[in-house]
């Protein structure tokens, strides 16, 4: 190839080359901003971003997606008690409780066992307005948490399977202002059913190549269509029992308080963090020229999308294109684009709507009033630009 080659062409030619990568999904799709494009910053943002808020924090610019897949170096990272240091080698995943057959498994062991691939983007359920940075898609490889259970002999009674990761901090648990301070591991559970389901699995490598320890090397549980809670990362036990698990960040963190009215009366219920609420957000407004583009992500819980619109200003809802590089895998992220013409100068407020294929729209912020708590913000998200 010549040395004038654009990474414009570069990308499009790799692509009519390569075709499509394993996944029915190229690897790249269109650079951040094409050519002769410039970006057209928001009005309700700070111009700089601090992208690391802490030594083991880290949120992706939405501003500079330029691909399907986040790059490991930039992949969002947030838990609770910091990044732990594993020894691969000394690593075993341990399973234990109610089983036949308790196992305790390295990970050379575990790479042997057959593989398979899910393209899964997720958000963290605290994830909101306004820099929406909590959140990647990923390309992961691993074993299916189902084979592994099954290798291990799930006893008739176990009701649920719970996954410590090798990540722990002191916690309180208080009764009458008597407090009792323990140092435990961090650990979240399934259901019986939904960890023999064929979804869950266990990975150890992100885009092709091993977790980062950030990501939770060398080995973390994702649950397909579910916030980033459910993923436990540096998994060192899965544990089966018949009682429930009411560990901190399972049965008292992550709840949502939100109030229904049944036969006219508000009812308060209180739910657990589980599937991705549908949400959509504008993440770029660029332009060429007079054209103006408006691009954006969808995540939820892999219910299939029926349509994305675009509201500008006090105008009607126009509809948005689905990227069909995004649509194909049913956990990844979706993206979406929106030619915006003529745009006249000034301030001007972007919003963006999804509706998926049962009908279920996302809803207002008016509509999430009843919500309580901040997680699971899930509401649209207007943005403001300035047309100069
Ligand atoms: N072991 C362990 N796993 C964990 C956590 C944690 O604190 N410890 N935090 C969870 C939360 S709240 C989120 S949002 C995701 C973040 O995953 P990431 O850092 O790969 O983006 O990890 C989850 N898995
Ligand atoms: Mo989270």
């Amino acid at each position: 190839m010549s040395k004038q080659t654009t990474r414009r062409e570069l990308l499009k030619g790799s692509l009519a080359v390569a075709g499509l990568g394993v996944l029915g999904i190229p690897d790249w799709t269109l650079p951040a901003l094409a050519q002769g494009e410039t970006a057209v910053p928001f009005t309700d943002l700070p111009p700089t971003i601090n992208l690391t808020p802490a030594p083991d924090r880290r949120i992706i610019d939405v501003q500079k997606i330029d691909g399907v897949f986040t790059p490991k170096d930039q992949f969002f990272t947030t838990q609770h008690y910091g990044h732990p240091v594993v020894d691969p080698a000394a690593f075993r995943l341990q399973i234990s409780g109610l089983v036949d057959r308790p196992l305790s498994l390295s990970l050379e062991e575990l790479r042997k066992m057959k593989s398979t691939e899910l393209v899964f983007g997720f958000e963290c359920s605290g994830n909101r307005r306004p820099l929406q940075g909590l959140t990647s898609n990923g390309r992961w490889t691993g074993v299916p948490l189902r084979a592994m259970l099954e290798r291990a002999g799930v006893k008739k009674e176990a009701q649920e399977v719970v996954f410590f990761g090798a990540d722990h901090g002191d916690e309180e648990v208080e009764f009458r202002g008597q407090v009792t301070k323990v140092n435990q591991q961090f650990g979240r559970s399934l259901l019986r059913d939904k960890a023999l389901s064929p979804e869950p699995l266990l990975v150890y490598a992100l885009n092709g190549e091993p977790l980062t320890r950030h990501q939770g090397f060398p080995l973390r549980l994702l649950v397909p269509g579910w916030y980033g809670v459910s993923n436990v990362k540096w998994l060192s036990e899965i544990h089966v029992q018949e009682d429930r698990y009411l560990g901190k960040f399972q049965a008292r963190w992550y709840r949502t308080l939100k109030g229904e009215t049944v036969n006219g009366e508000v009812k308060w219920k209180e739910t657990a963090i589980s599937t991705l609420h549908l949400k959509s957000f504008i993440a770029r407004v660029s332009h060429d020229g007079s054209r103006h583009k408006v691009f954006g992500i969808v995540l939820n819980d892999g219910t299939p999308i029926k349509s994305v619109e675009v509201r500008v200003d006090d105008g009607p809802w126009q509809p948005a294109t689905l990227d069909p590089a995004t649509t194909a895998n049913k956990y990844s992220w979706k993206q979406f684009n929106y030619t915006w013409n003529g745009a006249t100068p000034g301030e001007h407020t972007l919003v963006s709507r999804v509706t998926d294929v049962t009908g279920k729209v996302q809803p207002t912020t008016e509509e999430l009033e009843v919500k309580k708590t901040f997680l699971e913000d899930n509401s649209q998200h207007p943005r403001k630009v300035m047309i100069s």
